[in-house]
């Protein structure tokens, strides 16, 4: 049994906010133990039923399995009857990324194949949210409410899944409500990764349930086969509430699991059986094995990257179709994780907004962090590259090689620090010449089991391994360059409930302090005052994480202020003499 699964293993937090006893010691790791590491995580999503363990079921559960059956068994019931119908796939944050993954290339081949597209999806904040993190309307249950009723306008069927990992996002819970008030029309799937009794109970603005309450009227109406719960645990996150690490990933796991085989019995005739759902999963547990193979040629990218970041250089990642998209994604996910620049780590895909299809159409007038064509990057970004920037391609041998040909030798003219990731069928084209152009390939070979399993599912499992790569090579980058203490990313911007309250559980694990203590010392610090004001006390949590996300490195400050009971001037300059978190809070802790 692992160690987290013992009942009194931080028995305050959910599994998804715990602390990964495998990363505890991350931030001392070399880039090898770094991916040995985030491997051994990972595995934790395939993990089978811990034995007389009843207070976690995993993904190969058997009741885990069955509602992902039914489940699939509505999806295919919507597919036979396309008209009015509906399937709606909505999250926050990297939730809400990956369900916009999945329904733009679902859609996609729902036309290929001159079917109706009945996929939509739904991210707080809009499509703004899929490249830059938008985390204030994660707090509004009425507005998760408001933009699905708008989306299903006049339709009769709809499945609706929303996706939160940590069951917490009130935009999600107000979405779900509104399902479970019309469910004549709506039948809703909650897709996570905590027991229900451990959802959030915090209450939720001018709203009269909070997330527990609204899951456990889902887990009531399973009874009646009206509403679905799937949360299996994946055990807690490398880096402390990283949902988009291992959440994303399983979210992607299971949805696809979900949706391959709805459309397989639709369109194929092939029923969906336990078995054959049992199968799928296996064929992802293949794919982390495959994926993490290449143990040493991963630590070389992840150290390069490093290297790149600490030298004030740039990684930049170069995909094409949907591992450009992934590339986007890990990349914008590195601003509000580790505070990165925006500069630091970013994705360019080729054929940009055409290629991502997304709702809201080109986005590219609303500022630099929308540049995501690699035209772009050609015009802006490559005259000025140079050996200090570490350049990924991303791409498979579906993709147009003479493209990447052409384009890498184009970079090749500004730097030699140019890799590839490569997805290659076994025994197929060997593309030799396309190779010889890095300095580097991570090349996977797909044996060909898993390609006649499903021809289909090749795509998804080439996105889910580069994301694999990716999470591996940024976040084990940062880790490298001193933003993690022990597991935990201490800098994290407290744009909203959820991270105001993981904020303050970390000041009270690194401080000894109470939780009032830190409240009040985290509020001093988001508004940069020794004395809180009346009103400063007594506003929500709403408004705080408004100023917070204008200001800086507001949780190490407050960690230095509770360490060395200094001013919050002195605690900045403090700060500013130490890159590594780990150093200043052990410098901190030698003042006392
Ligand atoms: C949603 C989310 C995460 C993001 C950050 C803030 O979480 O946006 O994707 O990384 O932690 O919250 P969840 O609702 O899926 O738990």
């Amino acid at each position: 049994m692992q160690h987290w699964q013992h009942s009194s293993y931080e028995p305050y937090l959910p599994l998804t906010e715990k602390s990964n006893p495998i990363t505890r010691d991350i931030d001392r790791a070399s880039p090898k133990e770094i991916v040995e590491l985030l491997q051994k995580c990972d595995a934790e999503i395939f993990e089978r039923t811990s034995q007389g363990n009843p207070m976690y079921q995993t993904l190969n559960s058997s009741s885990v399995v069955q509602t992902i059956v039914d489940v699939s068994k509505r999806v295919e019931v919507i597919l036979k009857d396309p008209e009015d119908s509906l399937i709606v796939l909505s999250g926050c944050g990297t939730s809400g990324r990956v369900a916009f993954l999945l329904a733009t290339s679902l859609n996609r081949w729902l036309a290929s194949h001159h079917q109706k597209q009945i996929y939509s999806y739904i991210i707080a904040g809009g499509d703004k949210a899929l490249l830059t993190s938008q985390e204030t309307p994660e707090d509004d249950p009425l507005l998760g409410a408001l933009t699905l009723g708008k989306a299903c306008a006049g339709k009769k069927h709809v499945l609706f899944v929303g996706i939160s990992c940590g069951l917490s996002a009130p935009f999600v819970a107000g979405q779900l409500d509104f399902c479970l008030r019309n469910l004549e029309i709506f039948t809703p799937v909650l897709l996570g990764f905590n027991p229900v009794d451990m959802a959030r109970t915090e209450p939720i603005q001018d709203c009269s349930f909070h997330f527990k309450e609204v899951a456990e009227r889902m887990n009531e109406m399973q009874k009646q086969q009206k509403a679905y719960v799937l949360n299996p645990a994946v055990g807690p996150e490398a880096i402390s509430g990283s949902s988009r690490m291992k959440g994303g990933s399983a979210t992607k796991i299971i949805l696809e699991t979900i949706l391959l085989a709805g459309h397989e019995a639709a369109y194929c005739k092939k029923a969906v059986t336990f078995n054959g759902i049992l199968h799928s999963l296996n064929m992802f547990e293949k794919v982390h094995q495959i994926t993490y193979s290449q143990t040493k040629e991963l630590a070389a990218l992840v150290q390069k990257a490093a290297i790149s970041l600490r030298t004030k250089g740039h990684v930049y990642y170069l995909g094409w179709q949907t591992l450009g998209i992934i590339g986007i994604i890990d990349a914008s996910e590195c601003i509000p994780t580790f505070g990165a620049g925006f500069e630091d780590i970013r994705g360019f895909v080729s054929n940009g907004f055409s290629e991502m299809n997304n709702k809201e159409g080109d986005l590219s007038s609303l500022g630099p962090h929308f540049i995501v064509d690699h035209k772009d990057f050609v015009d802006s970004i490559l005259p000025n590259l140079s050996d200090n920037d570490t350049v990924i391609f991303l791409y498979s041998e579906n993709d147009d090689l003479n493209e990447v040909s052409v384009l890498a030798n184009n970079v090749r003219q500004h730097t030699s620090n140019l890799h590839a990731i490569a997805h290659e069928l076994k025994g197929l084209s060997d593309p030799e010449r396309t190779r010889s152009q890095f300095m580097t390939v991570l090349t996977i070979r797909w044996p060909s089991s898993l390609y006649k399993h499903s021809p289909v599912l090749m795509k998804q499992y080439w996105e889910l391994s580069t994301k694999w790569c990716l999470n591996a090579i940024s976040t084990g980058a940062h880790v490298l360059i001193g933003k993690v203490y022990m597991n935990y990313m201490i800098d994290l911007r407290v744009t909203n409930s959820k991270l105001y309250r993981r904020a303050i559980h970390i000041l009270q694990r690194f401080t000894g302090s109470t939780q009032a203590q830190c409240e009040t010392a985290l509020l001093r610090a988001i508004y940069d005052v020794e004395e809180l004001s009346d009103e400063m006390s007594s506003t929500d949590v709403t408004q705080h994480t408004l100023v917070a996300n204008k200001r800086g490195s507001v949780v190490p400050i407050t960690l230095v202020m509770l360490q060395s009971r200094c001013t919050i001037a002195e605690a900045k300059s403090y700060l500013d003499a130490y890159s590594v978190i780990r150093d200043a809070v052990a410098a901190c802790q030698r003042l006392l």
